[in-house]
Protein backbone atom coordinates (compact mmCIF):
# COMPACT_ATOMS: atom_id res chain seq x y z
CA UNK A 1 0.00 0.00 0.00
CA UNK A 2 1.29 3.29 -0.88
CA UNK A 3 1.26 5.51 2.39
CA UNK A 4 -0.55 8.77 2.39
CA UNK A 5 2.43 10.94 2.75
CA UNK A 6 0.92 14.33 1.46
CA UNK A 7 -0.73 15.28 4.01
CA UNK A 8 2.83 17.14 5.10
CA UNK A 9 2.42 19.60 2.11
CA UNK A 10 -0.58 20.92 3.28
CA UNK A 11 -0.28 21.08 7.26
CA UNK A 12 -0.13 24.10 8.68
CA UNK A 13 1.97 22.36 11.43
CA UNK A 14 0.77 19.58 13.90
CA UNK A 15 -2.26 20.58 15.50
CA UNK A 16 -2.75 23.35 13.12
CA UNK A 17 -6.26 25.27 13.12
CA UNK A 18 -7.86 27.25 10.45
CA UNK A 19 -11.48 28.47 11.09
CA UNK A 20 -12.62 29.72 7.45
CA UNK A 21 -13.79 33.68 7.50
CA UNK A 22 -16.84 33.11 5.20
CA UNK A 23 -20.36 33.97 5.62
CA UNK A 24 -23.31 32.05 7.07
CA UNK A 25 -20.65 29.03 7.88
CA UNK A 26 -18.86 27.83 10.90
CA UNK A 27 -16.12 26.05 8.87
CA UNK A 28 -12.96 24.91 11.40
CA UNK A 29 -10.51 22.76 10.05
CA UNK A 30 -8.10 20.83 11.62
CA UNK A 31 -5.29 18.90 9.55
CA UNK A 32 -3.38 16.03 11.34
CA UNK A 33 -6.14 15.49 13.77
CA UNK A 34 -5.14 12.38 13.57
CA UNK A 35 -1.02 11.44 13.69
CA UNK A 36 -0.03 9.29 10.58
CA UNK A 37 0.23 6.16 12.30
CA UNK A 38 -3.12 6.38 13.73
CA UNK A 39 -4.64 7.52 10.62
CA UNK A 40 -3.26 4.49 8.95
CA UNK A 41 -4.28 2.11 12.06
CA UNK A 42 -7.58 3.84 11.39
CA UNK A 43 -7.72 3.39 7.43
CA UNK A 44 -6.81 -0.33 7.07
CA UNK A 45 -8.70 -1.48 10.12
CA UNK A 46 -12.04 0.61 9.22
CA UNK A 47 -11.30 -0.22 5.05
CA UNK A 48 -11.21 -3.88 5.81
CA UNK A 49 -13.61 -4.72 8.84
CA UNK A 50 -16.32 -2.34 8.24
CA UNK A 51 -19.75 -3.91 6.22
CA UNK A 52 -20.14 -1.71 3.60
CA UNK A 53 -22.99 -1.07 1.52
CA UNK A 54 -24.80 -0.25 -1.54
CA UNK A 55 -26.93 2.96 -1.27
CA UNK A 56 -29.86 2.87 -3.60
CA UNK A 57 -31.01 6.97 -4.15
CA UNK A 58 -33.68 8.37 -5.87
CA UNK A 59 -32.25 10.87 -8.63
CA UNK A 60 -34.87 12.48 -10.69
CA UNK A 61 -37.60 9.93 -11.69
CA UNK A 62 -35.07 6.90 -11.29
CA UNK A 63 -33.11 4.90 -8.86
CA UNK A 64 -29.44 4.63 -8.87
CA UNK A 65 -27.15 3.28 -7.23
CA UNK A 66 -24.50 6.25 -5.90
CA UNK A 67 -21.31 5.83 -6.58
CA UNK A 68 -19.84 5.19 -3.05
CA UNK A 69 -20.19 2.58 -0.40
CA UNK A 70 -21.68 3.63 2.75
CA UNK A 71 -22.02 1.88 6.64
CA UNK A 72 -24.23 3.59 9.71
CA UNK A 73 -23.85 3.70 12.96
CA UNK A 74 -26.18 5.06 15.75
CA UNK A 75 -26.70 4.61 19.51
CA UNK A 76 -30.30 3.48 19.27
CA UNK A 77 -32.19 1.96 16.68
CA UNK A 78 -35.34 2.94 14.95
CA UNK A 79 -37.45 0.62 13.52
CA UNK A 80 -37.23 2.44 10.19
CA UNK A 81 -33.38 2.64 10.04
CA UNK A 82 -31.56 -0.59 8.92
CA UNK A 83 -28.94 0.30 11.68
CA UNK A 84 -26.34 -1.60 14.11
CA UNK A 85 -26.09 -0.20 17.26
CA UNK A 86 -23.04 -1.81 18.15
CA UNK A 87 -20.36 0.65 17.33
CA UNK A 88 -16.73 -1.12 17.09
CA UNK A 89 -14.25 0.39 18.90
CA UNK A 90 -12.40 1.68 17.02
CA UNK A 91 -15.53 4.26 15.73
CA UNK A 92 -15.93 4.63 19.25
CA UNK A 93 -12.34 6.13 19.90
CA UNK A 94 -12.69 8.28 17.08
CA UNK A 95 -15.93 9.45 18.35
CA UNK A 96 -14.33 10.14 21.71
CA UNK A 97 -11.95 12.24 19.91
CA UNK A 98 -14.30 14.60 18.16
CA UNK A 99 -16.20 15.22 21.06
CA UNK A 100 -13.69 16.26 23.00
CA UNK A 101 -12.55 18.95 20.52
CA UNK A 102 -16.00 19.94 19.49
CA UNK A 103 -17.51 19.85 23.04
CA UNK A 104 -20.91 18.42 20.58
CA UNK A 105 -22.34 15.03 21.31
CA UNK A 106 -22.96 13.10 18.50
CA UNK A 107 -25.27 9.76 18.21
CA UNK A 108 -24.58 8.61 14.92
CA UNK A 109 -21.52 8.25 12.21
CA UNK A 110 -22.09 7.92 8.42
CA UNK A 111 -19.07 6.36 6.84
CA UNK A 112 -18.58 6.44 3.04
CA UNK A 113 -15.43 4.76 1.15
CA UNK A 114 -14.80 6.50 -2.33
CA UNK A 115 -12.93 3.38 -3.76
CA UNK A 116 -11.83 5.27 -7.05
CA UNK A 117 -11.76 8.12 -8.75
CA UNK A 118 -14.77 7.45 -9.96
CA UNK A 119 -16.57 7.44 -7.05
CA UNK A 120 -17.75 10.74 -5.32
CA UNK A 121 -20.54 12.63 -4.15
CA UNK A 122 -22.58 15.29 -5.56
CA UNK A 123 -23.68 18.81 -4.06
CA UNK A 124 -26.51 18.21 -1.22
CA UNK A 125 -26.56 19.70 2.39
CA UNK A 126 -26.90 17.49 5.40
CA UNK A 127 -30.63 17.13 6.05
CA UNK A 128 -31.22 19.10 9.04
CA UNK A 129 -33.72 17.42 11.50
CA UNK A 130 -36.77 20.01 12.39
CA UNK A 131 -36.12 20.00 15.98
CA UNK A 132 -32.25 20.09 15.31
CA UNK A 133 -31.85 23.05 12.99
CA UNK A 134 -28.49 23.77 13.72
CA UNK A 135 -27.24 20.29 12.75
CA UNK A 136 -23.20 19.97 13.20
CA UNK A 137 -21.45 17.60 11.49
CA UNK A 138 -17.94 16.27 12.54
CA UNK A 139 -15.87 14.84 9.32
CA UNK A 140 -13.05 12.48 9.73
CA UNK A 141 -11.28 11.42 6.66
CA UNK A 142 -8.35 9.05 5.92
CA UNK A 143 -6.68 7.66 3.19
CA UNK A 144 -6.28 9.59 -0.38
CA UNK A 145 -6.53 12.77 -0.33
CA UNK A 146 -9.86 14.37 -2.31
CA UNK A 147 -10.77 17.87 -2.89
CA UNK A 148 -14.06 18.95 -0.33
CA UNK A 149 -16.00 21.97 -2.05
CA UNK A 150 -18.37 24.41 -0.73
CA UNK A 151 -20.97 26.61 -2.23
CA UNK A 152 -23.61 29.17 -0.75
CA UNK A 153 -26.66 27.86 -1.79
CA UNK A 154 -28.30 31.66 -2.09
CA UNK A 155 -25.52 33.90 -2.98
CA UNK A 156 -23.67 33.08 -6.14
CA UNK A 157 -21.08 36.44 -5.70
CA UNK A 158 -19.19 34.38 -3.00
CA UNK A 159 -16.62 32.09 -4.32
CA UNK A 160 -16.71 28.40 -3.44
CA UNK A 161 -13.94 27.23 -1.23
CA UNK A 162 -11.59 24.19 -1.81
CA UNK A 163 -10.42 22.48 0.98
CA UNK A 164 -7.94 19.51 0.41
CA UNK A 165 -8.89 16.61 3.32
CA UNK A 166 -5.89 14.31 3.89
CA UNK A 167 -5.27 11.54 5.66
CA UNK A 168 -6.18 12.27 9.36
CA UNK A 169 -8.11 15.44 8.74
CA UNK A 170 -10.93 17.11 10.82
CA UNK A 171 -13.32 19.15 9.69
CA UNK A 172 -16.55 21.03 11.61
CA UNK A 173 -19.23 22.06 9.64
CA UNK A 174 -20.87 23.04 12.65
CA UNK A 175 -24.03 26.07 13.31
CA UNK A 176 -26.11 27.07 10.12
CA UNK A 177 -23.67 25.95 7.62
CA UNK A 178 -25.51 23.30 6.37
CA UNK A 179 -28.53 25.32 5.48
CA UNK A 180 -26.65 28.11 3.83
CA UNK A 181 -23.99 25.98 2.18
CA UNK A 182 -24.07 23.00 0.17
CA UNK A 183 -21.45 20.71 0.06
CA UNK A 184 -19.53 18.22 -2.82
CA UNK A 185 -16.85 15.33 -3.42
CA UNK A 186 -16.34 15.48 -7.07
CA UNK A 187 -15.46 12.41 -9.04
CA UNK A 188 -11.03 12.78 -10.53
CA UNK A 189 -9.92 11.48 -13.51
CA UNK A 190 -6.49 11.43 -11.51
CA UNK A 191 -5.15 7.72 -10.52
CA UNK A 192 -6.41 7.84 -7.19
CA UNK A 193 -6.75 5.18 -4.08
CA UNK A 194 -9.41 4.49 -1.69
CA UNK A 195 -10.45 7.52 0.76
CA UNK A 196 -12.75 6.88 4.07
CA UNK A 197 -15.09 9.70 4.98
CA UNK A 198 -16.58 9.47 8.29
CA UNK A 199 -19.10 12.36 9.03
CA UNK A 200 -20.70 12.20 12.72
CA UNK A 201 -24.34 13.65 13.14
CA UNK A 202 -26.85 13.78 15.97
CA UNK A 203 -30.09 12.50 14.67
CA UNK A 204 -33.70 12.04 16.18
O1 LIG B 1 -16.78 12.51 1.98
C1 LIG B 1 -16.95 13.63 2.43
O2 LIG B 1 -16.02 14.36 2.77
C2 LIG B 1 -18.35 14.17 2.58
C3 LIG B 1 -19.43 13.14 2.67
C4 LIG B 1 -20.77 13.78 2.76
O3 LIG B 1 -20.97 14.92 2.41
C5 LIG B 1 -21.93 13.05 3.29
O4 LIG B 1 -21.84 11.85 3.53
O5 LIG B 1 -22.98 13.67 3.52
MN1 LIG C 1 -22.80 15.72 3.28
Amino acid sequence: MRLFDDTEFFSSGTGGKKIFDVPDADLLLIDNFFSKEESDYYYTTLLHQTQWHEYEMPMYDKIVTAPRLVSWYRDEVLNEYKTDPNWPLELQTIRQRVENETHIQFNAVLLNLYRNGKDGVGWHSDKTVSSNKNMNIGSVTFGETRMFRLRHKFRKEIPQIEIPLHHGTFLLMAGNTNSFWQHQVPKTAREVLPRINLTFRRVN
